[in-house]
């Protein structure tokens, strides 16, 4: 059989994770995802920075990195279904990578709270979807302790194995910049992606700054105590008590990073920058890594990435609350060139 040019993420650094060869993998061949320059924004900070384009892998988020190994490591151990707490994004993934292994994916997710694309894509790729009347730190509770009772598979962060596939980013981050970073700007939700991001930097020996990024309504590494009711724009960063605490103080603290609250304001006006100066159209929660950058700051590092964590479409509501909207005219030559032109 010819081999693909781009296989997924466990084949490609098998010796890296934790799967031996023969084991079950299941993949939509994630990872892999461009880094590109963005010029407007360099010019803007003072500094080399580039966007990791996260929204570019199968289910337009980077929580498929994390999924492939998950639910790989699930099947291996003979799970016949799976299940997570979510703010849409490992919803849809856990979805997808349930369908792909032939087994049944179950997710809880606060009402009203999830993007329509997120919504849209966990319910077409067959999974359970539970709205509850809690957010998300009380979904996370329930269903760790329906994991503890039944026979279903628990795939939220708090799995090692999402870790360890999300951790590839950063070997994809030091090829695509020759091993020469000196910080990374990223949104913190759960905690698990930066979390990973350094497992992976320290892993090869490199410590570029990690500065992590949370929404001022849902600030908790911040304030350093939990939030109660965490409320912003953001929707899939609307944690207040993240799994991974420890972990992502202990990333920030030992790279000479930090963590700081960017506001929703801050957030929408990265969000639309980034679009109309860049050309990238990420969702809400990813442009928090700008929106910190912008308002803090270079810091004094020459080359930055700042990891772009969903795809825009993932939500369109808030896309559309953001423009002026299309243009009505009749279907007449004169009319749309007045105006247009
Ligand atoms: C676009 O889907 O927690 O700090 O349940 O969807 O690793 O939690 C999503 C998180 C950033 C934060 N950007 O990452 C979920 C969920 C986007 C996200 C984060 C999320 P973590």
């Amino acid at each position: 059989m010819l081999r693909r040019p781009m296989p997924g993420l466990i084949e490609r650094y098998r010796q890296y994770l934790p799967f031996a060869e023969g084991d079950p993998v299941v993949s939509l061949e994630e990872g892999g995802t461009p880094l590109v320059p963005a010029p407007r924004l360099s010019a803007r900070v003072g500094a080399e920075v580039f966007l990791k384009l996260e929204g570019a892998n199968p289910t337009g988020s980077f929580k498929d990195r994390g999924m492939t190994t998950a639910v790989s490591a699930a099947l291996r151990e003979g799970a016949e279904a799976v299940i997570c707490a979510s703010t849409g994004n490992t919803a849809a993934s856990l979805a997808a990578y349930a369908a792909r292994a032939g087994i049944q994916g179950v997710v809880l997710v606060p009402e009203g709270k999830i993007a329509l694309g997120k919504l849209a894509q966990a319910l077409i790729y067959g999974a359970k979807v539970v709205s509850i009347n809690g957010n998300f730190d009380a979904g996370l509770r329930l269903v760790r302790a329906i994991a503890d009772e039944h026979p279903i598979s628990l795939v939220n962060s708090v799995n090692e194995f999402r870790i360890e596939g999300q951790k590839t980013a950063s070997f994809e981050l030091l090829e695509q910049m020759d091993g020469a970073i000196d910080a990374l700007c990223i949104p913190v939700g759960n905690a698990g992606n930066i979390t990973a991001y350094w497992r992976g930097f320290s892993e090869r020996g490199v410590h570029p700054r990690m500065r992590g990024f949370q929404a001022a309504g849902a600030a908790p590494l911040v304030s350093g105590k939990p939030v109660e009711n965490p409320e912003t724009v953001a929707s899939a960063i609307r944690i207040g008590n993240p799994a991974r605490w420890e972990q992502a103080m202990e990333a920030m603290t030992a790279s000479g990073g930090a963590v700081n609250a960017v506001t929703d304001e801050q957030i929408l006006d990265a969000y639309r920058f980034l679009a109309r100066e860049e050309g990238v159209f990420c969702e809400p929660a990813s442009a928090a890594s700008v929106a910190g950058l912008l308002a803090f700051g270079a810091g004094g590092a020459e080359r930055i990435a700042c990891v772009l964590t969903g795809n825009g479409l993932k939500d369109p509501d808030t896309a559309l609350s953001q423009v002026d909207g299309v243009i009505a005219c009749d279907a007449e030559l004169e009319a749309i060139v007045s105006a247009v032109l």
